[in-house]
């Protein structure tokens, strides 16, 4: 075979293997993001395994976000885990959380990239009436939960909302959270963690970590998940850089997408007014001398300083000027070429970086699918298009895995796993 029938039966048997994937992880209308280490429906995973599942199966791509949607509480929250199913591989279940809800589900969110998958979707779906009958059922319910993130998570009206929990960042054991986190009790009592069944210790989060994520669990279920009462008092409040980006970038889709069906909402008004606080504020996060935008600890006032790939996401969300672009798009490169592969969790540089530690180093194919969308739109294309293929070359070389080593580019955490996949097929479809 030549050279390039070679790349493209490659190709073909990448695309093959992604749409296998996400088949086998389809639990009836959601999809896991991998089976065993996590048995249930996840909030961002499930947006981007949509748009995987919307480059050939558009009706399945919709029930994923209809499924999702199905677990939204009153108060208009998406719940980072909707426990569809009992499964005893995982750890914590539905008993830790306390939620008593049909639906039974976690008690804090997840970033919300929702939206943004949402609108491709949009852009990419051929079927005309299908489409419509989603949005008119998708639309109301994707404005209470961008008003629930701007009233709840930032009841004093700053423009930064916050975050409660190191599991809704989505990037749990990041060295981002270590100072915020420490401050947090740790849980006294006896428990039996399930990850470590499945995956090896060394690219997991620690136990420390762990006794303090349940301490905020429990901390939510006893103050009666009551906003007012947490907000008041959680141990543990940062603004997310990462989470800021994604919320601001996903509302401006969903305007976006509410402009292109006429829709009309006052509360439309009140997210514009949020798009505009949340560009005002933005600097706050800004550090000049570091030519960076820090994560923050909400209750010591402190910039979390170690680089992290949640900044980079002010890319996606367009959120950076001009001049803070050039010196974020510099750093990229940087950081690129610091790892064999992609852009890494954490910086290399940082002495805090572990390439194989979970948020702590490796690499995440869904964070460079973002970060490369941030660099194309602030029209640094050669970039962009570098990321996506180092990225690409890690699932040439070891496959679909959760994550993988930024400096050996092996697979690391679960195999078979529906994000990787997603984002493969959108970017070779
Ligand atoms: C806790 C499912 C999720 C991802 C997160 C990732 C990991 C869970 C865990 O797996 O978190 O939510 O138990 O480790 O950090 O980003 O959504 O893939």
């Amino acid at each position: 075979m030549s050279n390039i029938a070679q790349q493209i039966s490659g190709v073909a048997a990448h695309i093959e293997q992604a749409k296998l994937i996400l088949k086998k992880n389809d639990l009836g209308g959601y999809t896991v993001p991998t089976h065993g280490l996590y048995p249930f429906q996840w909030n961002w995973d499930s947006a981007i395994t949509a748009l995987g599942w919307m480059m050939f199966d558009e009706a399945r791509a919709w029930k994923e976000i209809e499924l999702l949607l199905s677990g939204q509480w009153d108060n208009g929250m998406i719940p980072h885990v909707l426990f569809h199913k009992d499964s005893d591989t995982y750890f914590p279940g539905p008993d830790v959380w306390g939620s008593h809800l049909k639906l039974k589900s976690t008690s804090i969110s997840q970033p919300p990239v929702l939206a943004s998958a949402i609108k491709i979707m949009v852009e990419q779906c051929q079927d005309k009436d299908l489409l419509k009958q989603n949005l008119a059922q998708f639309l109301p319910k994707l404005i209470e939960y961008h008003l629930w993130w701007y009233r709840e998570r930032d009841p004093e009206n700053t423009g930064l909302v916050v975050s409660y929990h190191p599991w809704e960042s989505g990037m749990d054991n990041s060295p981002a959270w270590d100072d915020a986190l420490a401050a947090v009790p740790a849980v006294t009592w006896e428990y039996q963690r399930r990850d470590l069944n499945h995956i090896d210790s060394s690219q997991r989060p620690k136990k420390k970590e762990y006794d303090r994520y349940l301490y905020l669990v429990e901390f939510f279920k006893n103050n009666q998940f009551d906003s007012e009462k947490i907000y008041a008092n959680c141990p543990y409040k940062v603004n997310d850089i990462g989470i800021i980006s994604i919320l601001h970038k996903a509302t401006k889709d969903l305007l976006s997408v509410c402009a292109s069906v006429n829709l009309q909402d006052d509360a439309l008004d009140i997210l514009e007014q949020k798009v505009k606080l949340t560009e005002s504020a933005i600097n706050q996060l800004w550090c000049e001398n570091d030519q960076f935008f820090y994560n923050r600890d909400v209750i010591t006032k402190q910039l979390c300083r170690v680089k992290t790939n949640g900044s980079l996401l002010t890319l996606f969300a367009e959120l950076a000027d001009q001049k803070q672009a050039i010196a974020l798009k510099d750093l990229s490169t940087s950081w690129l070429s610091a790892s064999a592969y992609a852009v890494s969790s954490t910086h290399p540089d940082s002495e805090l970086y572990e390439p194989q530690r979970y948020w702590r180093g490796p690499v995440w194919l869904h964070i460079n699918w973002m970060i490369a969308l941030g660099l194309e739109a602030y029209n640094y294309p050669q970039l962009s298009e570098k990321i996506k293929n180092s990225s690409l070359a890690l699932i040439n070389k070891s496959g679909y895995f959760e994550y993988f080593n930024a400096d050996t580019g092996e697979g690391c955490g679960g195999g078979d796993f529906s994000w990787t996949a997603a984002i493969a097929l959108y970017w070779l479809l």
